[in-house]
Formats: C-alpha cells, sequence, structure tokens
C-alpha cells in the first residue's frame, strides 16, 4: 500500500515542540539566554524550532554497517527490564565524531538557525557551561540526521517495535561538570503515540556512570500506565483507567515533589544505573520510568545522543505545536519499513525508508510481506475455526 501523503519537514506555528525531558521546567530555555538551574550553574535547553521547507534533497547513500541482529534474548530483556542496553553497537570512529563535533558546539565553531551564538567574551569554562542539551539539532545540522537515522540503531528498532520505525525527536546531551539530572518521568507523556509505541535510543558518547550523571531505569515500571499531570488526563489512556492519579512536577530531580516518586516506590531496589561505555546504546519503552542525576565529577562532560522513535503505523500529533487533529506524521521521519500514514523526508537526504524506496521494508517491514505471511498460513482462515489446530498440546503431537 503507498501513503497517503508525502512531504518535507515543514516549519509549524513556531511553538516549541512537546519536548521529552521537562525541557520547558525550571532553567529551559528556547535557544534563548542562559538560564540558571537550582544550583546556579549556568544550564540551558535549546530547542531548535521548525524549519522552512527545502526543495528535492539528493539521497546520501549510507556508510555500510554489518546489520545487527536482535536476539530474541534481548528482545525479551527489553520487555521484562523496560530497556536494553546494546553493547558497543555504534563503532567508536562514530562517536570520535560526535565527541569533536560536541567541541565545535561548544566553542562556537559550529554556527545553526536556531542556536545560540557563542558569546566572543566567553572563557573556555564559560563556553563549556552553555549547553546542558539542545533539542531537534537535526533540524539544522546534517550529522545529527545522520545520529537520529544510524542504521544499526535502526537494526535494533526494527526489532523492539518495528519493523516500520519513525524517528521523531533528537536530543544532545553535553552534560558537563556539574550539570543538572533530570528527575522520574516517561517518555510517552511527552510524546504521545497511539497505538503507544515510543522508543528512545540513549547513546553514550562518554563513559556514563555514577558519577558523571547516568541514566537510571525502574524495574518493573514499563508495566505502569502513563500517569498524567493535571489538565493531561485525557491524553494518553483516553478515560478508559477509572482510577488512574493525576501526579505532580514530573521531571523535577527533587523527588519529594515529583510525585512519580510513589509510582517509583513500587518497585523497592529495581531502579537500575546504566553504567554504559562509549558507543553502548540503551533502548527504553515510553513507559519506564526513568532518571539522571546531577554530573558530580569535576573534570568529565557526560554526552550523549538520544533518538526517540515510535512504530511508524503509530498515529502522532506530537511536536510541530502539537494538537493538530489531523495529525503530525507527515513531518516524522520514516526511518525503516513503510506505513499506510504520511511521513516526513529526511531534511539533509540521509538515506532512509522514507527517501529510498529500496529501503523500505528492509527486514521484513513492507506492507506486502505482511500480507504475504497471512495468505501464505492458513492461519486466518483454518486456525480460528479448528479447536483442535489453536491447541498448543495438540500441536506437539502433529508435527
Ligand atoms: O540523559 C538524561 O539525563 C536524561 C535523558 C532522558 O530522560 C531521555 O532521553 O528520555
Amino acid at each position: 500500500m503507498t501513503l497517503a501523503r508525502v512531504t518535507t519537514l515543514l516549519h509549524d506555528d513556531g511553538r516549541g515542540d512537546g519536548m521529552d525531558g521537562g525541557a520547558m521546567m525550571a532553567g529551559a530555555a528556547m535557544a534563548g539566554p542562559a538560564a540558571r538551574d537550582s544550583n546556579g550553574a549556568l544550564a540551558i535547553t535549546s530547542v531548535i524550532p521548525p524549519q522552512d521547507p527545502v526543495g528535492d534533497v539528493p539521497v546520501k547513500p549510507l556508510k555500510a554497517y554489518p546489520r545487527y541482529r536482535v536476539s530474541v534474548e534481548e528482545y525479551v530483556t527489553f520487555r521484562r527490564q523496560g530497556y536494553l542496553i546494546v553493547k558497543g553497537l555504534v563503532p567508536q570512529e562514530d562517536v570520535d565524531e560526535l565527541v569533536r563535533h560536541s567541541e565545535d558546539l561548544m566553542y562556537g565553531r559550529v554556527e545553526a538557525p536556531g542556536l545560540e551564538a557563542a558569546p566572543a567574551d566567553a572563557s573556555p569554562r564559560e563556553l563549556e557551561r552553555r549547553f546542558l542539551r539542545i533539542h531537534m539539532l537535526h533540524r539544522v545540522l546534517e550529522v545529527h540526521e545522520r545520529f537520529l537515522l544510524h542504521p544499526r540503531v535502526l537494526d535494533v528498532l526494527e526489532a523492539l517495535i518495528g519493523p516500520d520505525v519513525m524517528a521523531m525527536q533528537s536530543m544532545f546531551f553535553l552534560k558537563f561538570p556539574g550539570g543538572d539530572g533530570q528527575g522520574y518521568h516517561q517518555d510517552s507523556y511527552y510524546i504521545p503515540t497511539a497505538p503507544d509505541t515510543l522508543c528512545g535510543a540513549w547513546l553514550a558518547v562518554d563513559r556514563a556512570d555514577e558519577q558523571n550523571g547516568c541514566m537510571y531505569f525502574t524495574v518493573g515500571s514499563q508495566n505502569e500506565p502513563i500517569y498524567p499531570t493535571e489538565g493531561r488526563e485525557r491524553i494518553n489512556h483516553g478515560d478508559a483507567l477509572g482510577d488512574l492519579s493525576v501526579v505532580e512536577n514530573v521531571s523535577h530531580t527533587d523527588a519529594a515533589v515529583n510525585t512519580l516518586s510513589r509510582v517509583a516506590a513500587r518497585y523497592p531496589d529495581q531502579e537500575v544505573a546504566a553504567i554504559m561505555e562509549p558507543g553502548d546504546v540503551a533502548f527504553f519503552g515510553g513507559h519506564v520510568l526513568h532518571r539522571s542525576h546531577r554530573n558530580h565529577s569535576t573534570d568529565r562532560f557526560r554526552r550523549s545522543f538520544v533518538g526517540h522513535y515510535a512504530n511508524a503505523r503509530s498515529f502522532t500529533q506530537w511536536g510541530y505545536g502539537d494538537g493538530d487533529p489531523a495529525g503530525t506524521n507527515h513531518k516524522h521521519i520514516l526511518a525503516r519499513g513503510d506505513t499506510h500514514l504520511p511521513f516526513g523526508l529526511p531534511r539533509f537526504g540521509t538515506a532512509c525508508a522514507a527517501n529510498t524506496p529500496s529501503l523500505r521494508g528492509v527486514g521484513g517491514g513492507a506492507g506486502a510481506p505482511m500480507m504475504a505471511t497471512m495468505a501464505d498460513g492458513d492461519m486466518l482462515t483454518t486456525a480460528p475455526m479448528d479447536a483442535e489446530r489453536n491447541d498448543p498440546a495438540a500441536h506437539d503431537h502433529e508435527e
């Protein structure tokens, strides 16, 4: 089946996206002047606003990577824990490129529309503390688009939430020494999709550990619903869950005011520090409670590149001003597989399913193979009517 509508990534009404991570909490800014966090450190979250449409962009061929095949054990681990760390998924030379790029950003050697320029009189220390994190740089910088669509990351997403994968958000964390963390939150609260298939992919650029503010996941909490704050009660679950309580101050680092901590408390001793080496990627579903603490080191950054993705057949109204009743799928990039929904194209031409028809359905993601599977097997016709064939014990004898 082909697509109803294909467009380039378009501009919107100029509001910030419904950003993951409580970016609008204290200290956040829209690529604006630096704010101070609760400890007085300079800490800004910049959000690159939507960009004007671009014309035809030539497709950039992919660097060749060996395909990563997810094992059944990894798949089960992702479901059982709510997250999965794939060690060494992204090659060191790619990570090195991000390290160099992060320094170019910090020291003002790279400029980008929507990104605050480096003040000429700033000291190196001040420059290094200008950005805690920057959202949506893939809208303006080719390197970020390339990492958002990194084939090895998509290989894993294809198995975990695919086969059809839509790339929605990019975040680049610089998290300098002393940089603040982010309290308990659930990503699907910020980026709702229906069906809810959201998944983050957190690529470690530096080693991340307890000292420099690594991620923590609460195992078991992936089975919780999304807890709304006041005014957002119907966004994720409608009114289907009768006793769903409202929480307050999600993402706040003070667990005493962030009442999601009460949900976390149902999983005593189940919070795991995600200690990661450069090139490791943590995949985590949209419901799992997670957080990170301040970077307590005096001389270590904790850089990471994070993409957020959903199954490309999930409808979304997220981003680009939110709330468009027609949805915003046409603004998000079809990374793998295919979809019956509209989709966006990568602005810089990074090869992916959206701009390379031959990549559609890579790994079996296209609509046609799915239909073929149904037609090939007789399960749709015979099995539901045949009680014996539906009995697993009977199967043992049959084969
Ligand atoms: O890296 C961090 O400190 C927080 C990241 C996060 O919560 C996310 O990517 O959803």
